[in-house]
């Protein structure tokens, strides 16, 4: 089974602690940080967006995991500054040519993720399974934090695991982004995930004081 990753949603950050933030995740080796980035239309929000990501690179090393809630995503990579220890995850429901995007994507040499909303069936990633390095199985409607996750999901990651198997592709990795609380992780890494979104429902619980404890708890969970 593939290392379990936690990927910090920054979303869900304090502006005022990000500094003490960060630090606290470098000490703590969070594996990635979680970008959403929204542009208003493929979802009903705005998210964080280049300048934030600049910003982010001057402060930390850890790689960025860059969730594009954004449409025809393959026309707007280059403003987004992509590094090749990057993970991007996009859309299928995002463009009409989701291989074109997917192929477009490699010239960054940054990791592949095809993002799927909770009713997008597992069977559209038939045929882009070699163009991808990984699945963010969104648990949630994207767009916004503190969401309930949709129930059917969580059989739909298990069956997501299975399929991959059958097709000889467990290299590829899991990520469940939305409501991933303690008990949501526990069962999804049992199932076979190995890349966790971190928001609201975990270590973003609280106050900055309590984030060291929260991603230690977190971690206990993905220990199988
Ligand atoms: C949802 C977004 C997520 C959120 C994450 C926050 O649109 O893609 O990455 O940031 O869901 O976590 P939580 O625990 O508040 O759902
Ligand atoms: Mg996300």
């Amino acid at each position: 089974m593939k290392k379990a990753k936690i990927s910090a949603s920054m979303m869900c950050s304090n502006l005022i602690d990000l500094k003490s933030t960060i630090s606290i995740f470098e000490s703590e080796n969070i594996e990635h940080l979680h970008i959403d980035v929204m542009d208003g239309d493929f979802v009903p929000n705005f998210g964080l967006g280049s300048d934030y990501i600049r910003g982010l690179r001057e402060l930390t090393k850890i790689p960025l995991d860059l969730h594009l809630m954004i449409k025809s995503p393959e026309y707007k990579y280059r403003w987004l500054g992509i590094k090749n220890s990057d993970m991007v995850s996009i859309h299928y429901e995002s463009t009409s040519q989701i291989q074109r995007a997917l192929d477009w994507l490699s010239e960054y040499g940054c990791k592949r993720f095809l993002a799927i909303n909770p009713a997008t069936p597992i069977y559209v990633l038939e045929e882009v399974l070699d163009y991808i390095d990984g699945i963010n199985l969104l648990m949630v409607n994207p767009g916004f934090a503190g969401q309930r996750i949709v129930p059917s999901t969580i059989k739909k990651a298990k069956r997501l695991r299975q399929f991959l198997t059958e097709r000889g592709k467990d290299n590829i990795e899991i990520e469940v982004d939305g409501n991933i609380t303690y008990e949501n992780a526990r069962i999804l890494r049992n199932i076979g995930a190995n890349i966790f979104v971190a928001g609201t429902s975990s270590i973003f619980n609280g106050d900055i004081c309590d984030y060291e404890t929260h991603i230690r708890e977190f971690r206990k969970c993905l220990d199988l």
